[in-house]
């Protein structure tokens, strides 16, 4: 690794599209290469947002605003207390999930504006953006599958496939929208090849030496 800074890199994609394995095996490759590495987690990341995070995937209702409201109150927590001060010290910062999942949660999954949206990243996020964002993208099938194999089922991923397909939609309107900054990845694959396609991206990206 011949990299001299670190990069804030988020992943981002529908459920079960194996966002936390890749983000697992990416951190520990770079900590095996002498790189200062965060691994994260949204919503949560830092004491406070975990708290939120418990309120958010526990059984219950939101207003759409409230909800987003909510998953920026835990960023601001996130970002402020984890994420600014470990891209400070030269980390680089691998994250499941950030802003992202808010614009296609609960923007096209549950109608929140984008305005809106923007607008609470203009007043929680101090101008943060991800270097890069992996959007890891999967049929919703499949990966309703592969997140039910795993675990029970949270709030979300009980909202059905109709809400699941607007979310992938929703992921690549992003995509298109920033394509300097956004890849979208085909997640259908083995776990072993998408890996290969992040690395192959990042050499690309960021001119990763990995
Ligand atoms: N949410 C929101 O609404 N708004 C927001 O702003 C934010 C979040 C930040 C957080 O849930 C929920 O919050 C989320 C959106 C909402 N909705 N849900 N549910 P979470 O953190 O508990 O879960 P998640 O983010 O959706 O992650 P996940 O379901 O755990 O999926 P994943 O991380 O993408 O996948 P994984 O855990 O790596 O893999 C899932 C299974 O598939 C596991 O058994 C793996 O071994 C397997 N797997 C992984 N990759 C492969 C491949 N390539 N082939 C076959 N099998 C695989």
């Amino acid at each position: 690794m011949l990299m001299a800074r670190g990069y804030f890199i988020t992943l981002e994609g529908g459920e079960g599209a194996g966002k936390s394995t890749q983000a697992r095996r990416l951190a520990a490759a770079l900590a095996a290469a002498g790189m200062p590495v965060l691994r994260t987690r949204e919503p949560g990341g830092a004491p406070g947002a975990e708290r939120i995070r418990d309120l958010l995937l526990s059984p219950g209702s939101w207003d759409s605003l409230t909800e987003a409201m909510l998953h920026f109150a835990a960023r601001r927590e996130h970002v402020v207390r984890s994420i600014r001060p470990m891209l400070e010290a030269g980390a680089w910062v691998i994250c499941d999930r950030f802003a992202d999942s808010t614009l296609a949660y609960q923007g096209a999954g549950q109608g929140l504006a984008y305005e809106t949206w923007a607008r609470l990243c203009d007043l929680t996020l101090e101008g943060l953006q991800p270097d890069l964002t992996l959007i890891l993208d999967l049929p919703v099938e499949a990966g309703l599958a592969r997140a039910a194999g795993r675990s029970a089922a949270d709030r979300y991923e009980k909202l059905g496939a109709d809400f699941h397909a607007r979310i992938r939609a929703g992921f690549h309107d992003i995509a298109r929208r920033e394509p300097a900054r956004c890849v979208v990845l085909d997640a259908a694959r083995d776990a072993e090849a998408v890996y290969a396609a992040i690395v192959e991206t990042l050499r690309q990206r960021l001119g990763a030496k990995l």
